[in-house]
């Protein structure tokens, strides 16, 4: 450890390691980068930060394919005091304006590919333009290559924001949910501890770095112990079975699992070193959690967590993995299970929202002070939107969703987004969109929409004008046209009844 902490994220994760020749990073074209390669490679990213008029607390939005050098900017920005915003990089460039234009950041950092659509977008916010691809390729890359390797950490706060993530909400608006140094330093030595993480451990890593399991959970964790991952660009079979072979940990969304298992060639013997599987950000199905056993003789670990909370909540390391729960609260992490309406206390075993406490709930959305009171009670806890149980034993259950979310491959998708954007195309009088089962992502979307009188607008047509608009895995996989929307007295859409009458779907063979 550093003899004074300035930085305490950027210290524990990678200033104590800064002479490290231990691989931190085994990459898909063979490299490997040690500890020491990676903050020496911080230190030239945040020399480009500050000379591109990056100062504390200025927003860098960050929309680039998976590499080590994506890795390191997130690090760079932590060290340079800055507000690292990751941004999913199947959005459009009509999604990433929304996010500029709210966080109004000092720099936009895009594919090379994206220059284009993205320039007047960063323009119209006075924010600065650099690119970063694959391979080293981009402005950043190049100006980082002979930028110096040293630099002044800048000084931070534990309470000081780190990260500023976006999340859809109900409304159909994105939320800016603010995460200091301390919700994610916090989090990650929990993690690393409650999950038995050593130095000796190679994490497979086949996440994306733009959202909490893969930036936060994944790499947090390995680099707080000092550990390695085998770091691949995405999930894609055969890397991943093949990167299996020298790992001892993997984390993934079911979606992961459930791909592994259709795989003839994920045995018991490809795995029998791995100590530990993770599964989170959606249901794993208890089917999955048997088949996977009975495949492996591993129990898969399931745990929670949300975007603005990090994890809560996870099945324990030793000890039993139950199917279908996702375990006990964390250490330090209070839970409770509460009447959704009012918020009292419900009996011990009944279910009700769940709601969370602790250093890793985060600070509130940017710019939403209105919208932060709401979903935080009197007495600070955050209201999850889960609804859930704790049984007699303290296992922790999630039920269904007080609120209405599809999750997708891992991916959230709020249909009030969608909605809005099939009723704005010409020809459409409303819609409603659904999530029903599906083998491969297991929630997949659907839209059910009625036209105005005489229009001729059909599936593919919408399909094509959502294109422009919605990244493409929250465009619906299937549109179904229909009279009128099934409404209860109340003139609310029952879509239940239509989650009933898609069921089978993408299931039935
Ligand atoms: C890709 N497609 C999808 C999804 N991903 N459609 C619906 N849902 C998805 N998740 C579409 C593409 O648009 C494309 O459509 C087709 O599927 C194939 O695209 P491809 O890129 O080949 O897909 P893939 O690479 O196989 O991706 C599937 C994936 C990926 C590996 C499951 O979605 C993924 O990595 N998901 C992980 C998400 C994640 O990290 N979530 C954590 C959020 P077309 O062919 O029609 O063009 S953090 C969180 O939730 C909390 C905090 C927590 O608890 O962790
Ligand atoms: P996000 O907005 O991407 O942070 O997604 C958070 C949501 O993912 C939670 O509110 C849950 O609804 C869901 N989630 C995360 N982990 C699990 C899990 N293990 N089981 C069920 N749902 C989960």
């Amino acid at each position: 450890m550093t003899d004074t902490i300035r930085n305490p994220l950027f210290d524990t994760l990678f200033a104590d390691k800064a002479a490290d020749s231990r691989p931190f990073l085994f990459l898909d074209d063979d490299r490997i980068l040690s500890y020491a390669d990676f903050h020496a490679l911080t230190g030239r990213i945040a020399n480009v930060l500050v000379s591109n008029g990056v100062v504390p607390s200025d927003r860098v939005a960050v929309q680039v394919p998976k590499s080590a050098e994506a890795l390191a900017l997130y690090a760079a920005c932590v060290r340079a005091g800055a507000v690292f915003l990751p941004l999913n990089t199947a959005y459009t460039a009509a999604e990433i304006g929304y996010f500029v234009g709210d966080a109004e950041p000092r720099l936009v950092i895009c594919d090379p590919a994206a220059e284009a659509a993205l320039a007047p977008i960063a323009a119209e916010t006075g924010a600065s333009l650099m690119t970063l691809g694959t391979n080293g390729t981009g402005s950043l890359a190049d100006a980082a290559e002979t930028a110096p390797e040293s630099f002044e950490t800048i000084a931070r706060e534990t309470g000081d924001l780190a990260a500023i993530l976006y999340t859809s909400g109900t409304t159909g608006r994105s939320k800016g949910a603010m995460l200091t140094q301390q919700n994610l330093l916090s989090n990650a030595k929990t993690l690393a501890e409650y999950w038995r993480f050593s130095a000796d451990d190679v994490l497979l890593h086949a996440l994306p770095i733009f959202h909490t399991h893969g930036l936060f959970v994944a790499t947090n964790v390995i680099a707080t112990v000092g550990a390695s991952m085998v770091f691949l660009p995405g999930f894609k079979l055969e890397p991943v079975l093949d990167g299996l072979k020298r790992a001892t940990a993997m984390m993934g969304v079911p979606t992961f699992y459930t791909r592994l298992l259709a795989s003839p060639e994920f045995t018991r013997e490809r795995v029998a070193h791995i100590r530990l599987f993770v599964s989170g950000s959606a249901p794993l199905l208890a089917d999955t959690h048997i088949a996977f056993e009975e495949r492996t003789g591993h129990r898969i670990l399931e745990r929670y967590g949300m975007t603005e909370t990090n994890m809560n909540t996870s099945n324990p390391c030793e000890g039993e993995r139950r199917a279908g729960t996702v375990g006990y609260p964390l250490p330090g992490v209070d839970v409770r299970i509460a009447d959704p309406e009012t918020g009292a206390p419900v009996e011990e075993g009944a279910i009700g929202m769940i709601e969370v406490h602790g250093p890793n709930v985060f600070k509130g959305y940017w710019r939403m002070p209105e919208k932060t009171r709401s979903e935080f009670r009197d007495d600070g806890y955050f209201i999850t939107g889960d609804l859930g149980r704790i049984d007699p034993d303290g296992y922790v259950t999630i039920v269904g969703r007080g609120k209405d979310l599809i999750i997708s491959g891992g991916y959230n998708i709020y249909p009030k987004e969608i909605e809005l954007a099939i009723d704005a195309i010409d020809g459409v009088t409303e819609s409603a969109v659904i999530g029903v089962p599906h083998p491969d992502f297991g929630e997949g979307v659907v839209g059910i929409v009625v036209r105005d009188e005489g229009a001729a607008i059909d599936e593919t047509a919408l399909l094509q004008s959502l294109g422009t608009s919605l990244a493409r895995f929250k465009q619906p996989k299937r549109i179904f046209f229909s009279e009128e929307l099934p409404r209860n007295t109340m003139g609310k859409v029952q879509k239940a009844a239509l989650r009933d009458t898609y069921a089978t779907l993408f299931t039935s063979a």
